[in-house]
């Protein structure tokens, strides 16, 4: 053993991915795989919905070039994609490969074309006519998911509550975005008759079973390896119809393919997320507190379920009332299938939804008692002395220091200060506000596992069932496997993301990396130490662990936003952004900041600019970043990041997850704000994305009324 070891966790180490990835040297999938593979380019649907009457491929298949054509008759006989039941999913749905009978969506795979270039793909694909009859249909996707949970006498509650507020959230439909869009290149092995699956996803291991069952083949015949992956935030956990397509097809032509979305495919027909409508209402006693919650939220779902289909609508549901202490609650969630793109989980999952109608409530009660906004949260939220406490959903909030977090707030952004300089420049006639967001954060739940090799030579290889994308798990895991052995950090190697390298897992997502991968890495060097201690030191030991987490663990913060309107153009500035958050023990302070970074970038992308449009004949008419506003750069402020670190007691590494903290605490704290800076106009409402056009619209239609009553008509 090394001695005189510096511990590693809790430092800002430099991230062994950073040289690589940022200087262009990173392997993603469309870097890899066989050169003579076959390119696959899909035949989509133009329209939502009609009933397929001829799919003519003749013209195509002589074109030069092709190897092969196929249709949903092709496919008629592959398996359903299966999908996480955390509530009741009911009515019918499929998983079409390629359309069958009928096209459910506009973008809808029709048909593949399999060429040795992708310009002969795309140049047979304009030669296949296909005939869809849209007349006289009745919506063919029905499926609805439901989930409700009922505490206490709520209706009792309300009739003697002292006052009642109300509240709607409407979420836009967001489109995920990585930078790298989806692709698959599949290398077909003759010796063995399988496949390595070059994979840009999340969850390696569910994908290799996932494939297994859709294709009727033993997951023997399958190898995934997600190589570097740019980006995933929840669009990557799931199977797509074109990957499971290029898979099928190598297996059948015994040819190694690959398929590379483009920008305008990933909007076409990845998968979207929010969406939600979220409607609340809050019974206050009359100083204040809260003694009910009733919630009714309702998300769009696409023609086909992704496998995290029914997590927005469960966590928007389960995780209310948040943070805050309320006895009874009356909460229904439900999400309905539609004739548009999958939606299922994107970077807050539910989260967001469920903090955004909790803040807008208590900002409403503020403005309804004349309450502080901060002095209310700190009223209500759960007191320290409470914990572990089981919520009225019936989950169990591990740990926290709710109420500290504002009170360091307070002190470190100056709240009072900044409430007083609102104050006086609204009385100069500038339109300025100050919001808040306090959020809660599930993550971290179920297990992870990873396996250790101790060598003789004093360095570890350790391999996780975990995945990374981007967010540095290599660098982490190192650091918690040097400080658990005891090795210098460069000692350590870390391999993730492949199905025969690594232990079977999980992968990246629901912000549990750090809490339950890492502390399954931190189990297996416990155990090769215990190994170690009893055995022989001139040979290389082994162990491999599953770790379950005893508990789930949940991180929290609270974020504060200045944020300042342009009277003559409605344009919204951010002036202040201040966040602070728990995310238990830290691994790495940098990386923390960078998911916190990262995370704000894309909850003030919902709050400001992002939306997906359909027109009412189901045509997506946001295809492209020409269309879709995604943020820039510039168009992200500064933030002041305050931390605070509550072990959770639920495990062993006492970690939470901080992985979309930002995108959770971000909007509902920018949308508290916007509704601040136009409460003097007698604004109530503002629907994200608050656009300078929406916001403009507001001053102006208030700067009528007021007119209209100096000078009535
Ligand atoms: S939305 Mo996340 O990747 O579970």
């Amino acid at each position: 053993m090394h001695h005189g070891h510096q511990k590693s966790i809790g430092s800002s180490v430099h991230r062994r991915e950073d040289a690589r990835l940022i200087a262009g040297q990173g392997r993603y999938v469309a870097d890899i795989g066989h050169k003579d593979a076959l390119h696959l380019h899909f035949v989509r649907s133009p329209l939502p919905l009609g009933r397929i009457l001829a799919c003519e491929t003749s013209a195509a298949e002589t074109q030069p070039g092709i190897h092969a054509v196929f249709t949903g008759m092709d496919v008629r006989h592959l398996g359903r994609l299966s999908v996480n039941p955390v509530v009741q999913i009911d009515g019918s749905y499929q998983y079409p490969v390629l359309a069958q009978e009928y096209v459910e969506a506009v973008g809808q795979p029709v048909a593949v074309v399999l060429a040795e270039t992708l310009g002969d793909a795309v140049d047979a694909a304009d030669a296949i006519h296909v005939d869809i009859d849209d007349t006289s249909l009745e919506d063919r996707v029905a499926g609805h998911i439901a989930g409700s949970w009922q505490t206490g006498d709520v209706e009792q509650v309300f009739e003697g509550a002292a006052h009642i507020v109300s509240a709607v959230v409407q979420h836009p439909r967001l489109a995920p975005s990585p930078m790298e869009p989806r692709g698959i290149a599949v290398d077909y092995h003759p010796d063995t008759d399988g496949v390595t699956v070059w994979y840009s996803t999340q969850t390696p291991h569910r994908a290799r079973t996932e494939l297994a069952a859709i294709l009727k083949v033993g997951a023997a015949r399958i190898d995934v390896i997600a190589p570097d992956v740019g980006g995933a935030f929840g669009m990557k956990a799931s199977l797509f119809p074109e990957e499971v397509m290029a898979v099928w097809a190598a297996l059948k032509l015994r040819r190694s393919t690959r398929w590379i979305a483009s920008r305008s495919e990933d909007f076409l027909t990845a998968s979207h997320g929010r969406g939600a409508r979220c409607e609340g209402q809050l019974a206050v006693a009359e100083d204040g507190r809260f003694l009910a919650l009733r919630a009714r939220i309702d998300s769009p779902l696409g023609h086909w379920l992704p496998s995290s289909a029914a997590i927005p609508a469960w966590n928007a549901g389960r995780i209310l009332p948040c943070g805050y202490l309320v006895e009874a609650v009356d909460i229904v969630s439900k999400a309905h299938m539609s004739h548009t793109a999958p939606v299922g989980i994107y970077r807050g999952a539910g989260r967001p939804e469920a903090n955004c109608l909790m803040e807008r409530l208590v900002d409403c009660t503020a403005d309804k008692t004349g309450l502080d906004p901060l002095e209310i949260r700190t009223l209500n939220l759960l007191p320290e002395e409470r914990f572990p406490h089981k919520t009225p959903t019936g989950y169990v909030l591990d740990s926290g220091r709710y109420a500290a977090v504002l009170e360091i707030l307070r002190r470190e952004a100056d709240y009072d200060g900044l409430v007083d300089m609102c104050r006086k420049r609204r009385q100069r006639g500038e339109i300025v506000g100050l919001g808040l967001g306090f959020y809660v954060e599930p993550c971290g739940t179920g297990w992870e596992s990873a396996r250790v090799t101790l060598n003789p030579d004093g360095t570890a290889l350790i391999a996780t069932g975990g995945s990374t994308q981007g967010h540095c798990r290599e660098t982490a895991f190192a650091q918690i496997a040097a400080d658990a052995l005891a090795l210098p950090i460069d000692a350590v190697q870390v391999a993730h993301g492949s199905t025969s390298a690594c232990p079977a897992g999980i992968g990246a997502l629901a912000s549990r990396s750090t809490a339950i991968g890492g502390s399954a890495v931190r189990q297996a060097c416990l155990d090769v130490l215990d190994l170690a201690r009893s055995g022989d030191a001139c040979e290389p030991l082994t162990a491999e662990t599953v770790y379950t987490a005893d508990s789930e663990a949940w991180g929290y913060g609270c974020y504060l936003i200045v944020l300042s309107i342009d009277p003559d153009t409605g344009t919204p500035t951010i002036e202040r952004a201040h966040c602070i958050d728990d995310a238990g023990t830290i691994i790495n302070p940098a990386m923390v900041d960078g998911q916190i970074r990262g995370g704000f970038a894309h909850g003030l992308g919902e709050a400001f600019m992002e939306q997906v449009v359909y027109d009412d004949c189901g045509q997506l008419v946001t295809g492209s970043f020409m269309d879709y506003a995604l943020p820039r750069a510039c168009d992200v402020p500064e933030l002041t990041i305050s931390k605070l670190a509550t072990p959770s007691p639920g495990n062993i590494l006492g970690a939470k997850g901080v992985g979309e903290a930002g995108t959770i605490g971000a909007p509902a704290a920018i949308l508290n704000a916007a509704l601040d800076a136009l409460r003097p106009f007698g604004v109530e409402t503002l629907q994200m994305p608050l656009t300078s056009e929406q916001l403009w619209r507001a001053v102006q239609s208030a700067q009528q009324d007021r007119s209209d009553e100096i000078f009535p008509a």
